[in-house]
C-alpha cells in the first residue's frame, strides 16, 4: 500500500508589488499546489456585498477588516482541503495569522523582500487580466499584444490601487501591519526570506528551496519560468 503524501500548507508574503503573484504562478507551474490570492479573491467578489465593502478599503490602500478577510479566506480554504496550497496575501496581520494557525498547521512561509523604490516603479507599469488574475508589466513581462491578455485576447486593465498615492499607503500598511507577521513566522521557524530586486534572480532560489523542503509534493515534469 502506497504512503499518501502529506499535504503542504504554504504562505507567500511580501510587500505590495514584491512579486507574490508572479512567483506564485511560477510555483504552481512547477509544483502541485493550488494558489489562493486574497486580493484576487476580493476582486472576484466585487459584485457581491462583501466585495463592495472590500473595494472601499482597497481603493484607499487600506487593509480590509480582519474578521471579514479571515472568514472569506477560511471559507475558501474549506473547498481545498484535499489539496496542497499556497496562500498569497493572507495572512497579513497578526490576528489573521493566529486565526489561520487555529485552522491549519503552516509548513513554510516564503517572504519576498524587495526594496520599496523598486516596487513603486513596477506597479505603475502593471496591467492585469481581471478574469484570470494574470499579471503583466510593460517592461518586465509585456503581453504579446499591447493591452490584451495573451490567452483570451480580452482587454487588460490597471488596478485602481496602483495609483502612486495609493501605493504609498499600501506600503505603509504593510510596514505597520504585516511586518509583525514576519516576526511571528520567524519565531515559529518556518520563515524563509528571499531578497533582491529582480524576480528572475529570486525565482531560482525559491525553486531550489521548494525542491529541498517539500519532497512530499509531486513535482511536475518540466521546470518552467
Ligand atoms: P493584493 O492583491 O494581495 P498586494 O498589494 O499584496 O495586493 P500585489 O500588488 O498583488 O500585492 P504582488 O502580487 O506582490 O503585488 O506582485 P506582482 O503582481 O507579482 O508583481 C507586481 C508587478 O511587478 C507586476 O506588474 C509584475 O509583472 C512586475 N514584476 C514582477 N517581477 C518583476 C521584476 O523582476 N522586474 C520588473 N520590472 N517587474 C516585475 O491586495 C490588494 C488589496 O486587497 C486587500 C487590501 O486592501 C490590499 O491592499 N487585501 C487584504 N486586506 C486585509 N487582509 C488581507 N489578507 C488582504 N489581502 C488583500
Ligand atoms: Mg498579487
Amino acid at each position: 500500500m502506497g504512503v499518501t503524501p502529506r499535504l503542504l500548507r504554504a504562505v507567500i508574503l511580501g510587500a505590495p508589488g514584491s512579486g507574490k503573484g508572479t512567483v506564485s504562478s511560477r510555483i504552481t507551474k512547477n509544483f502541485e499546489l493550488k494558489h489562493l490570492s486574497s486580493g484576487d479573491l476580493l476582486r472576484d467578489n466585487m459584485l457581491r456585498e462583501i466585495g463592495v465593502l472590500a473595494k472601499t478599503f482597497i481603493d484607499q490602500g487600506k487593509l480590509i477588516p480582519d474578521d471579514v478577510m479571515t472568514r472569506l479566506a477560511l471559507h475558501e480554504l474549506k473547498t481545498l482541503t484535499q489539496y496542497s496550497w499556497l496562500l498569497d496575501g493572507f495572512p497579513r496581520t497578526l490576528p489573521q495569522a493566529e486565526a489561520l494557525d487555529r485552522a491549519y498547521r503552516i509548513d513554510l512561509v516564503i517572504n519576498l523582500n524587495v526594496p520599496f523604490e523598486v516596487i513603486k516603479q513596477r506597479l505603475t507599469a502593471r496591467w492585469i487580466h481581471p478574469a484570470s488574475g494574470r499579471v503583466y508589466n510593460i517592461e518586465f513581462n509585456p503581453p504579446k499584444t499591447m493591452g490584451r491578455d495573451d490567452m483570451t485576447g480580452e482587454p487588460l486593465v490597471q488596478r485602481e490601487d496602483d495609483r502612486p498615492e495609493t501605493v504609498i499607503k499600501r506600503l505603509k500598511a504593510y510596514e505597520d501591519q504585516t511586518q509583525p507577521v514576519l516576526e511571528y513566522y520567524q519565531k515559529k521557524g518556518v520563515l524563509e526570506t528571499f531578497s533582491g530586486t529582480e524576480t528572475n534572480k529570486i525565482w531560482p532560489c525559491v525553486y531550489a528551496f521548494l525542491q529541498t523542503k517539500v519532497p512530499q509534493i509531486n513535482q511536475k515534469a518540466s521546470v518552467t519560468p
